[in-house]
Parts: structure tokens; sequence; C-alpha cells
């Protein structure tokens, strides 16, 4: 059987690259598998937060994953501190990962900075609790946008190692599912970086929030070259501005790239943007208009919340009581 976990921050506005890389996937997978999706709060906390902001993040992240399509009768959608499993695991398997394996995060790199001696012991370990996240359910596929491949590769790496360690298989290994045109949407200011909710340039990204004239402004303003469109994909080569484009229009409208350039091939920008900025309110305006209700009731989204915490619970606390079967701790 296939279960499926993702997660996301509560941190800031749900953007374009996190729509496209994950949440569409975890809306299509719905259907066919059963789906556990987290907002993860425990990671949020590794870098600074304002409780108050934090609080409202998470009702807010959970309003957007509904309006966005999540159903959560069918998906369990909850908080990640809710349940305990999460860091509990996580303790255990942070006495399983190595500290060789955490040092190649390219994510930390990044995210750290200059200042690495002054990062949260937290955003060190951050990768672990994801692994504990996923483990806790037993997990069999993770869809997630590229920039989350190296983690899930350790996830699967700390699951073998603890299984090797204990004599005993507890963990399957999680297959990540990073597929489709979209799986890295970059900045419409560098094509050389992701879009991104910590970017300082609100230009930068399309947030789930933005009207119709805000998305026609940032997709006009998107830096691209002087060429026009090639085409075949391959002409996309060396073109990161341009592939970007191209590749969203190709994701909002369920094209292949190959498609979307076989019906604007040799259009210039100055044709192709008002066309991709059209595609992109008819996608972002009806999940805009169920957020703006849905968003209004913060009761109905904490029960929605606690009651898939306690769904959560229940398929992670067995898996927890099999850890501390595992390593001794029980009998
Ligand atoms: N640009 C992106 N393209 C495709 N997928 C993306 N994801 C994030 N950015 C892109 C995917 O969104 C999911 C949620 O990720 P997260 O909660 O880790 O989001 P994040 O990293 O907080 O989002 P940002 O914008 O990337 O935040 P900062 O600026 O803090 O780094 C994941 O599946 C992720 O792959």
């Amino acid at each position: 059987m296939s279960r499926v976990f993702s997660g996301i921050q509560p941190t800031g506005n749900l953007h374009l690259g996190n729509y496209l890389g994950a949440i569409r996937k975890w809306v299509t997978m719905q259907d066919a598998h059963e789906c556990i999706y987290c907002v993860v709060d425990l990671h949020a906390i590794t870098v600074a937060q304002d409780p108050a902001t934090l609080r409202n993040g998470i009702r807010e992240m959970a309003a957007a994953l509904i309006a966005s399509g999540i159903d959560p009768d069918r998906a369990i959608l909850f908080q990640q501190s809710q349940v305990r499993a999460h860091a509990e695991i996580a303790w255990v398997l942070m006495c399983t990962a190595r500290v060789g394996w955490l040092n190649r995060m390219t994510q930390f790199k990044e995210k750290s900075g200059k200042d690495r001696e002054g990062a949260s012991v937290g955003l060190y370990t951050y990768p672990v609790l994801q692994a504990a996240d996923i483990l806790a359910y037993r997990a069999t596929h993770v869809p997630v946008g590229d920039d989350q491949k190296q983690h899930l590769e350790l996830a699967r790496d700390i699951a073998a190692k603890f299984n090797t360690d204990m004599g005993i298989d507890v963990f399957p290994l999680p297959e990540p599912v990073i597929e489709g045109p979209a799986t890295r949407v970059m900045s419409l200011r560098d094509g050389s970086a992701k879009m991104s909710k910590s970017d300082p340039s609100d230009a930068a990204r399309i947030n789930m929030t933005d009207d119709a004239d805000a998305i026609a402004q940032k997709i006009k303003r998107a830096r691209t070259d002087a060429d026009a469109l090639p085409s075949e994909p391959a002409g996309l080569a060396g073109r990161p501005e341009a592939a970007n484009l191209v590749g969203i229009m190709a994701a909002l409208s369920d094209r292949s790239i190959a498609d979307v350039l076989r019906d604007h091939g040799g259009q210039g920008f100055g044709q192709f943007k008002p066309a991709l900025a059209d595609v992109m309110v008819a996608a972002l305006a009806p999940i805009n208009a169920r957020f703006a209700v849905l968003r209004r009731d913060s009761a109905a989204i904490d029960a929605i919340l606690a009651k898939g915490a306690a769904r959560a619970s229940a398929i992670a606390e067995p898996v927890l009581a099999d850890v501390h079967r595992a390593v001794g701790f029980t009998g």
C-alpha cells in the first residue's frame, strides 16, 4: 500500500513555486493514495519567528492548502508540533544520522550564509526532523520540489542505517516524487535563483494571494532576454529566464514544454507574457477567492487541524512504539 507524506512551513505566503512544485501534486495524489499533509511549525522555528505571526501563519497556511484543493476529509491535514512522534523520533534519528552527512546539506549552507556559527542547531539538524516526519508514518512517497531532493536522499540513508543498526526493518525507504515541467520554479528577477518566500523582493515571486493586476505587472517586469521564443525545447538551453516562464506556462496549462513552444515559438516576450499572465490569473483567481473566505473562519481551521492531528497521531503512535522497542527503551 502506498502512503504519501509531505509538509510545508507556515512562514509567509504560499507562492507559485510551492504550488507548482508541491501542492498541486498533493491535490492530485489525494485521489489515489492515503495522504498526510503537515504544516511544519517545528521546522519554522529553526529561524527566528514572532509567536503571534507564527500562530497566524499556521492557520493561514492551512486555509491556503484547503483553498488550493486539499480536502481535509480525505487527506489528513495537521500541525506538526501537535503530534509528539515527530520530535521524539527525530531525537532517536539524530543518534543515527552522522555529522558528516549533515555537513553535506546544501540548504543549511545556503540558509546559514556567512553566519554559520550563529545559526541555530535546529537549522543544522532540520533534515533529520524532516526524515522523522516522513518515517513516523512509514510514508512510501514524498511529493516535493526539486530543492528537497538532497534531504529526501538523506531520509532514505537514515532509514536504511536505522534498520541495519537495529537489525529490524522498522522503516520503508521513502521515494521522492519530483516530476513535471515546474519542479523548480525560478525567481522572476533572477533565473539562477529559486522562487522563494524569503526573497526580499516581492517582484521576484507570484504569491497565491496576488490579484490580477499584481500578476500582470510582475510578469510584465519579469527579467527575460531579447530573443524570440524557440520552437523546440533545445532552444531554451542557456536561457534560464525564458525556460522558467515557458515551464510555468506548461505546468499551469497542463501541457508539455514542447507543446507550449509549438504554440508560442517565434513570439517575442511582448506577446508571450500577456498570454502567460492570463493563464496564471485564470488558475489562481479561484484559489484566491476560496482563501479569502476560509481565512476568516479561524475556529473552523482550528477544528480541522485538531481532527487531523488526532488522525495523524493514531498512525504515528504505533510507529513510535516500534522505534522504542527497536532501540531497547521498551520490551
Ligand atoms: N521555487 C520552487 N519551485 C518548486 N518547488 C518549490 N518549493 C519551494 N520553493 C519551490 C517546494 O514547496 C514545498 C514547501 O517547501 P517549504 O515549506 O520548505 O518551503 P520553503 O522552503 O519555506 O519555501 P521557500 O519559498 O523555498 O522558503 P525559503 O525562502 O524559506 O527557502 C517543498 O516541497 C518545496 O520543495
